[in-house]
């Protein structure tokens, strides 16, 4: 099967991304936010759901970080969507439960294209910052992406009080889960939907 890309991007006043995802990579990333953690999160995400991710992210962060973050979010959730297409023979559904230190996350997805976002136990995140990344903007983040792609997105902090440690789990949560949901399953004719449309 040939591998599945996409590039996507986006201009607006305030931000000017570009980015370019291989579902069926290796965890190679190229990732320039201009926010440190922010790189962080999105170089763990390509490495532990084996996707390769460039990332170019110019943003006005000298405002804050919240236009940069949430427009990464959606050209990002648009590039997933691309990257999988038409969605044939694709597990659709995918889930994981990630312990980083005390920190435990639940996330599940359904690529249903049916956008939804759950966020449960946010409030164990109870430090501001995370250096130079306001962890207000990872409900931006993920709700923005979700939207985007077209996903159920369902995250639930099961434990955890360390917001370095929440937030990063989340991210390879989220990783590991879409990993499962875009491998193809050669037993799933067409969709995985009685409805024939997904
Ligand atoms: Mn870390």
């Amino acid at each position: 099967m040939a591998a599945r890309n996409a590039e996507a991007a986006r201009r607006t006043g305030e931000t000017d991304i570009k980015i370019h995802l291989n579902i069926d990579g290796t965890g190679r990333a190229k990732i320039s936010t201009g926010i440190g953690f922010f790189d962080h999160m999105l170089a763990a995400f390509a490495r532990h759901g084996l996707f390769d991710l460039d990332a170019a992210v110019k943003g006005d962060i000298a405002v804050d970080g919240h236009h940069s973050v949430e427009d990464a979010a959606i050209v990002l959730g648009t590039a997933i969507r691309r990257a999988i297409g038409d969605k044939k023979g694709i597990k659709r559904y995918g889930y994981f439960i990630l312990p980083m230190d005390e920190a435990l996350v639940l996330c599940a997805i359904d690529l249903c294209d049916r956008p939804y976002f759950v966020f449960e136990g946010e409030e164990k995140i109870t430090a501001p910052m995370v250096g130079e990344f306001d962890t207000q903007l990872v409900r931006e983040f993920f709700y923005s992406l979700s939207y985007a792609a077209g996903m159920n997105l369902h995250f639930h902090v099961l434990s955890g009080t360390n917001a370095h440690h929440i937030i990063e789990a989340m991210f390879k949560a989220f990783s590991k889960a879409l990993d499962t949901a875009t491998q193809i399953d050669v037993r799933i004719e067409d969709v995985l939907s009685t409805k024939g449309t997904l």
